[in-house]
């Protein structure tokens, strides 16, 4: 990152000074102006009491000191293995237990395989497979799925399982996670999405999501991943009955991971959707709200090269503002293949974007579309010759 000492960063701090805010809150943004880390108490202070500009122009040039002008997008698509599940989120709108399970779905193998079949020949980089917890489609089940689709299409990256699903099938095929990681890594995985993480305080955890894996069970599966050479992402479910310190916890204990592995790609604040579940009672935060969120995770994790809205999730106008805001990436194209969030009440219900309408989301917020594979090496190519290149280092 450049030094803060440029006319801009001049203009920045005239800003900070003339803000009209509190003297603790400039001297929090002189400390992201110079691009130091913030504390858990100042994270804390920008959730209690910055306006959204103030946070937002923060976030804007931490934004642009990592990322440029640059929003990244990837061509992908989903798998949703099943919707049966062991557990039962209260947030979750989306699953069926065991013994409903005819009103759920079940894939096998072929009808996976032929999921990816359906994109032969179309410029898809990444599948990214993730579902309930299926008592009975275990570890040696989804090792198979992953070979062929691994030898159907080689170039595809896998990105799949959440922790919450690595945790259950390891634990119930008796493997330590290094050797359930080993057997997936030898069949084709090639990373990790960030879901499951939920909200890691244990009072909120086990009022939203009680069965499941725990906070340190999720981070020990992402610590695991980092030290066998596979990179991850975190994500954050906001906006329910959690406060403010509960958002810098789980940010701090991200953070604390990431310094010793630096094994996370990118950071996805997921919005709480109210719809059809047993928390349809708590209201949704608000589109001013998400964008500070967005802003303050920006500033908080400093050691995070990207932040993503998702599209289906947070809808695409909010997506489009919050370029502004902090983040970097758009996710991906998806072509229709995820149920999760329509399924909670997001505006998106049939998630698809062309190359040419994500592209366009980008340009209309002012900003350069760059495609990118999973692990951000660049695809298409960009004006800007600095970016185009691997920004992810390998871990091993
Ligand atoms: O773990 C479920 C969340 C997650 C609701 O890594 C809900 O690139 C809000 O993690 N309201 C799964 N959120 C999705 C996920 C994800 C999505 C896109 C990209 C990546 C990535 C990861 O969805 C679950 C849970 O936290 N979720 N129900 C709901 N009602
Ligand atoms: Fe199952 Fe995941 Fe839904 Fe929880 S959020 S009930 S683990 S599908």
């Amino acid at each position: 990152m450049k030094p803060a000492d440029s006319p801009r960063s001049e203009a920045l701090h005239m800003l900070v000074s003339n803000a009209s805010v509190s003297n603790e809150l400039k001297i929090v943004g002189e400390k992201v102006l110079a691009l130091q880390r913030i504390t858990p108490e100042d994270g804390l202070r920008l959730y209690e009491s910055a306006p959204l500009s103030f946070a937002g122009m923060l976030a804007n040039f931490v934004r642009e000191s990592k990322n440029g002008n640059h929003t990244y997008y990837n061509r992908n698509f989903h798998i949703e293995p099943t919707n049966v599940c062991v557990f039962a989120c209260n947030f979750c709108s989306y699953s069926r237990l065991y013994k409903h399970r005819e009103e759920g779905w079940e894939l096998n193998k072929e009808q996976m395989l032929q999921k990816v079949k359906d994109f032969d020949g179309k410029a898809v980089t990444e599948v990214h497979i993730v579902g309930g917890v299926h008592p009975k489609m275990d570890l040696f089940y989804f090792a198979d799925v992953l070979h062929s689709i691994r030898n159907h299409r080689p170039d595809l990256h896998i990105k799949a399982f959440t922790a919450v699903e690595l945790h259950y099938m390891f634990h119930k095929a008796k493997v330590t996670t290094e050797e359930g990681f080993r057997i997936l890594i030898e069949s084709g995985l090639g990373s990790i999405p960030g879901g499951g993480a939920e909200l890691f305080d244990p009072e909120i955890r086990n009022r939203i999501s009680a069965d499941k894996c725990t906070a340190d069970e999720w981070l020990h599966i992402h610590e695991t991943a980092h030290r066998l050479g596979l990179h991850s992402n975190a994500t954050m479910l906001y906006g329910h009955i959690e406060t403010f310190s509960h958002r810098i916890d789980h940010m701090e204990r991200l953070r604390q991971l990431q310094d010793q592995t630096g094994g996370f790609n990118t950071f996805i604040p997921l919005k709480f959707r109210n719809k059809d579940n047993a928390m349809s009672d708590v209201p949704e935060s608000s589109v001013v709200e998400d964008l500070r969120n967005y802003a303050i995770a920006r500033i908080y994790l400093d050691n995070f090269a990207h932040l993503k809205a998702y599209w289906p999730m947070i809808g695409r106008s909010t997506a489009q503002l919050s370029q502004a805001f902090g983040v970097d990436d758009l996710d991906g194209t998806i072509d229709d293949t995820t149920k999760i969030y329509s399924m909670a009440g997001a505006e998106e219900q049939n998630p698809s974007l062309t190359t040419e309408q994500i592209t366009a989301l980008i340009t209309q917020s002012g900003r350069t579309p760059v495609e990118r594979d999973t692990l951000y090496n660049v695809i298409s190519p960009v004006a800007d010759p600095g970016i185009a290149k691997s920004t992810t280092p390998s871990l091993n």
